[in-house]
């Protein structure tokens, strides 16, 4: 495909499918839309992130992830149509628009594109990357189990095969080790959003440890704010809190370590549904699901924008 405009936003597509639109999306948009690599999976596919600018000089940023887990095919689906949105809505709509006069996105939609080729190819339940263990016939490392963020505890495995395994020690994945670089040299991330399936859940720090954050309590209003948007759109109903308390305890995630290197609006979101389908969930639920979520993300920039720090 040449073009966005034959692209069926209400489908599920390869990887290859995915990295051609995001193609077509930067010529055809070149002056808002760029696309940057910033590193290589251990089967050596890049990894690329769309940066979405209206300015020249580096701005306080936004972070939105998609996909670190390969079988959440609605969330990577949704970066997609995220990404389209943005584009369509830059300059149209004055939300969005005066966020972009003032910060930068970058949305990386495939996080895990070693395991998503995978999940396309041989196991569509796949959660992990395809990284080699040593020592192990199992493959795989959690990719949102290896930052470097309380890594290692309960809550993580130390089990290769495990799902949950943390790999040999903080930031060996590449799919993390990339971002963090990234994240670490930009310093003007202000918001991330990191976003799975399936539980329906606006979860915020921390995942590994029982305390509450310091902004706890601007948290927790923010996810409020957040999810209420999200309902309005289809009735959706979230639930949200701490990842702790909401969810399990879980370490090394990708929220707590964005928390600790000073993004204070660090949020996961959990997507569509609440089981009858899970992972598995019906191409017919893309679109709705992608336009519920988008009122959501807008919330959590607008609230960046207007709260500096
Ligand atoms: O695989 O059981 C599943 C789906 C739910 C988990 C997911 O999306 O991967 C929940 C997350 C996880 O275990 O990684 C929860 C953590 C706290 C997160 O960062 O969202
Ligand atoms: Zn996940």
């Amino acid at each position: 495909e040449r073009s966005t405009s034959s692209f069926r936003y209400n489908a599920y597509h390869t990887l290859e499918e995915i990295y051609t639109w995001m193609d077509n999306l930067v010529a055809e948009h070149s002056d808002l839309v760029s696309k940057i690599m910033i590193g290589q999976t251990f089967e050596k596919r890049p990894i690329f992130v769309l940066k979405f600018s209206t300015g020249n000089k580096s701005r306080p940023a936004i972070w939105i992830d998609s996909g670190i887990h390969a079988r959440e095919w609605i969330t990577q689906a949704t970066g997609v149509w995220t990404a389209m949105k943005i584009v369509t809505d830059c300059g149209e709509e004055p939300v969005l628009t005066n966020i972009l006069n003032h910060m930068d996105i970058f949305l990386e939609v495939v996080t895990n594109p070693d395991g998503f080729a995978y999940t396309h190819s041989t196991n569509r339940l796949w959660r992990k990357n395809r990284a080699v263990n040593s020592n192990s016939t199992c493959k795989g490392v959690d990719p949102n189990r290896n930052w470097d963020a309380g890594f290692g505890g309960v809550g993580s495995s130390n089990n290769p095969c495990s799902e949950t395994y943390h790999g040999p020690f903080p930031h060996s994945e590449p799919e993390v080790a990339s971002i963090a670089n990234f994240i670490q040299k930009h310093k003007h991330f202000k918001a991330l959003m990191s976003i799975h399936s399936y539980s329906q859940m606006l979860l915020y720090p921390y995942g590994y440890r029982k305390e509450p954050t310091l902004d706890n309590e601007e948290l927790h209003n923010l996810a409020c704010k957040a999810v209420e948007a999200l309902s309005q759109v289809h009735g959706t109903d979230y639930i949200y809190g701490r990842a702790i308390s909401t969810i399990y305890v879980a370490n090394g995630i990708t929220i707590d370590w964005a928390y600790e290197h000073d993004i204070k609006y660090s949020f996961s979101f959990e997507l569509r549904d609440t089981g009858i389908y899970g992972f598995l969930l019906p191409a017919s639920q893309i679109i709705p699901t992608a336009e519920e979520t988008w009122p959501a993300i807008l919330t959590i920039m607008k609230h960046a924008y207007k709260n500096p720090y």
